[in-house]
């Protein structure tokens, strides 16, 4: 352990312009399991209790959780201020966040339905409507995470969701925090399972005698979690959707020669420090030598001071230091990563924004730490990982709603479109389509 505490806390170093082709590609990947092995892995966890229901439910929860549990369920009022009080400022603290992640996620719902006359006397319209039931999973492990109750629970309840149930896994004790309560309160929660891991996503994709089937799941995990949530998706007796496929925590800041180096460090290692899976990227644009150093001392420096240094330790040495020659190689290596979080410690971050295709959440200029969107800022911390910013949105307020589209026409926008309608019926060949429409303008 002493040799352990000895060794510097480094990221490797890459150099754009050294690099081959496949090396580059082989930086942008993440150090993920395959997902069809944990797939697999899960699946009987998961037949477990769509079989067996509450009973596999408790028998899982006390074989990975070490917790008997008498009931699976809890219902509102779930907070208790006589029994277990949150600390007056914890609780201040956590209504600012909600009433910032509330006003953001407000402004998100569809002020109207969209109505649209595409020729005339025929109007297309397309409205929103809230997915009945939800489910929020809410990780436990080595950090409680009430901040993820309110960046699921929020627009939940913005959306007007009418049935929403947070599963959470049970603490040593069987109990779930305070906190945790508190914001399923807030959030108007419906029920509380106390469970984990692919044991909670099954009892939420197909429900048991206590647990409420949902219509779609939400929520970060680990690697058990996002299979059994991918697992669940694709059966069609449970009929659920997710949000997205959710894996470890990334950041990649981008830094130049303006970059204070103490907060590049403070934002690597407050991403490096969620678990040791969690990936940091680097990437130094035409960064001097001595400033890359700097960074390089902030990070072994402030990551031995801090509490989850063994954490730190693992998931930094998986970290990468990338060097590109200007901001155009930098914010291109960027994009084809396509980070959870980016940050710009860069001369004039927010001219950069147009240039950014692919990220989760940006986080611009030196006064703009992640922790802030990761709390209380407004914005949602529940983003696409693994490279999946590509084609997915983080939550947002309409992750819980569908939208409805609709159609009339009049008798005079039906004689206008009607012919159209029929000449391609007729090209494919299907007969009755073209008769829907002969039978009304009486040509039968
Ligand atoms: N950075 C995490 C969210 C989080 N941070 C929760 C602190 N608590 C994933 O975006
Ligand atoms: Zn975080």
């Amino acid at each position: 352990a002493s040799e352990d505490s000895d060794s510097s806390i480094r990221m490797r170093a890459y150099d754009l312009s050294e690099i081959s082709a496949k090396e580059r590609s082989q930086l942008l990947k993440r150090p993920v399991l395959k997902s069809d092995e944990m797939i697999a892995k899960v699946k009987p966890i998961v037949d477990d209790v769509r079989l067996r229901g509450d009973a596999a439910l408790l028998e899982l929860t006390a074989k990975f959780d070490k917790v008997q549990l008498s009931s699976t369920v809890l219902y509102p009022p779930f907070y208790s201020p006589e029994t277990s009080p949150v600390d007056e400022k914890v609780r201040d603290a956590i209504d600012r966040a909600y009433e910032n992640i509330y006003t953001f996620h407000k402004a998100q719902v569809d002020p109207a339905p969209l109505v649209v006359e595409t020729m005339p006397g025929v109007t297309c319209t397309r409205f929103a409507r809230p997915i009945a039931r939800v489910g929020l999973y809410v990780p436990g492990g080595t950090a409680i995470l009430p901040s993820t109750a309110l960046m699921l629970g929020v627009p939940a309840q913005v959306a007007g969701c009418s049935e929403v149930v947070l599963a959470t896994p049970p603490r040593p004790d069987g109990t779930v925090s305070s906190e945790v309560l508190y914001v399923a309160d807030r959030v108007g929660a419906s029920t509380i399972v106390v469970a984990g891991g692919a044991q909670a996503v099954a009892a939420l994709a197909y429900g048991t005698e206590t647990v409420p089937k949902v219509d779609k799941i939400f929520g970060p995990g680990n690697q058990w979690v996002t299979a059994a949530k991918m697992l669940v998706q694709n059966d069609t007796d449970a009929l659920v959707s997710i949000d997205m496929p959710a894996g470890p925590s990334e950041v990649l800041v981008i830094a130049d020669e303006t970059c204070n180096p103490a907060f590049v460090a403070a934002d690597l290692l407050s991403q490096a420090e969620h678990g040791i899976d969690s990936q940091v990227v680097l990437v130094a644009s035409s960064l001097p030598a001595s400033k890359l150093s700097a960074i390089e001392e902030e990070v072994d420096k402030q990551a031995r001071a801090l509490s989850r240094v063994a954490i730190l330790r693992q998931s930094v040495a998986k970290s990468l230091i990338v060097k590109a020659h200007d901001v155009q190689e930098a914010i291109a290596f960027s994009n084809d990563y396509a980070p959870e979080h980016l940050i710009l410690h860069m001369r004039g971050a927010s001219g950069w924004v147009k240039s950014i295709q692919n990220a989760g959440s940006v986080f611009v200029g030196p006064y703009t730490p992640e922790s802030c969107g990761d709390y209380a800022s407004g914005t949602n911390h529940t983003l696409p990982t693994n490279g999946y910013a590509r084609q997915f949105s983080g939550v947002n307020t309409l992750s819980f709603q569908k939208h409805i589209t609709s159609q009339e026409i009049t008798v005079e926008g039906l004689k206008a479109l009607g012919p159209i309608v029929v000449t391609l019926a007729d090209c494919e060949g299907l007969q009755a389509h073209a008769n829907a429409v002969r039978i009304r303008l009486g040509e039968v």
